[in-house]
């Protein structure tokens, strides 16, 4: 996978599903950030992508950082921002260049996934003892910061207690990135609520400002590859579909039944693709009432 090339621009980095470029003059103040249509499931990026996926998410993340009081990485109002590349505007961000917290700051409103596993191991969750009894699935009374160290590319990440992430980036600042975590999860979990959906868990990222110190929301915020979201319907009906997945659940199912999970996972059919576009564009419409 190569990254496209833009004018003006110089290609740093690429994750699973994001593209980052630096400004070609050498300029340190800015990022941009680009979301590919590409998606990934079972820890693989799949083929072929999904056209219009990226400008989808791009518009959820602008949208929820709209409703979020805290400061965020978008530069786009700088009068010395550069030019966003026309071909890539709808699924871009212009950034401010921030120190990042090697920190990805979950927040669990539920108990799932490596959170679950954790509790069904250890009957805790990053050091935060819960209740006995729970299932997969359950929804917490209060939300828990379940922090993780930010492994490098093609390591997982790793879950630790609220003392380690402090050792790693001190503990004024780990407070700071827990309380904003909170506080951003609360909200946002009451206004999905208000349109039917439940969010179940999400990823923030954080940066410090080298000018002016000041903490700053970056990366994704609160899109479905950063969350998990669930219809509340499907929830409250309960069964098997009760967790699924609100926009990816198609391919995961899908791939669940034409795969068997070893070497490079088969092309999505098209069908699987069209839907899986729809799926999202719905997600958008029911978070933003658009
Ligand atoms: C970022 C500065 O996490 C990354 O690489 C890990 C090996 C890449 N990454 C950097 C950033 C952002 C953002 N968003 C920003 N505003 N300033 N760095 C995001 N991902």
């Amino acid at each position: 996978m190569t990254a496209q090339r833009l004018d003006g621009w110089t290609h740093v980095y690429s994750g699973k599903v994001r593209d980052l470029y630096v400004p070609a003059d050498g300029s340190e103040r800015f990022l941009l950030v680009v979301a590919s249509d590409r998606i990934s499931a079972f820890d693989h990026v799949l083929a072929p992508p999904i056209s219009g996926k990226g400008a989808v998410l791009t518009a959820l993340s602008r949208w929820w950082f709209e409703q979020i009081e805290l400061p965020n990485h978008l530069a786009e109002n700088d009068p010395d921002a550069p030019a966003v590349p026309p071909e890539v505007a709808d699924r871009a961000m212009l950034t401010r260049r921030l120190e990042m917290y090697p920190i990805e700051c979950v927040v669990r409103g539920a108990l799932t996934g490596s959170g679950f596993a954790e509790y069904r191991r250890t009957g805790a969750v990053c050091g935060i003892e819960l209740p006995a009894g729970l299932s997969d699935g359950d929804l917490l009374d209060e939300p828990i910061y379940t922090p993780a160290y930010k492994a490098p590319l093609g390591e997982h990440d790793e879950n630790i207690t609220f003392a380690r992430s402090a050792e790693l980036v001190g503990e004024e600042a780990a407070a700071a990135l827990r309380d904003a975590s909170i506080a951003i999860f609360t909200r946002a979990r009451e206004l999905a609520a208000e349109r039917g959906v439940i969010l179940a868990d999400t990823k923030f990222e954080f940066g410090r400002d080298p000018v002016t110190g000041e903490l700053v929301l970056a990366d994704e915020v609160l899109t479905s590859d950063s969350s998990r979201y669930w219809d509340a319907s499907a929830y409250a009906a309960g069964g098997p579909g009760r967790l699924a997945s609100f926009d990816k659940q198609i391919v995961r199912d899908w791939l669940a039944a034409n795969w068997d999970r070893t070497g490079e996972p088969p092309a999505l059919p098209q069908p699987i693709v069209d839907r899986t576009l729809v799926r999202y564009t719905e997600l958008y419409a029911r978070i933003t009432g658009a």
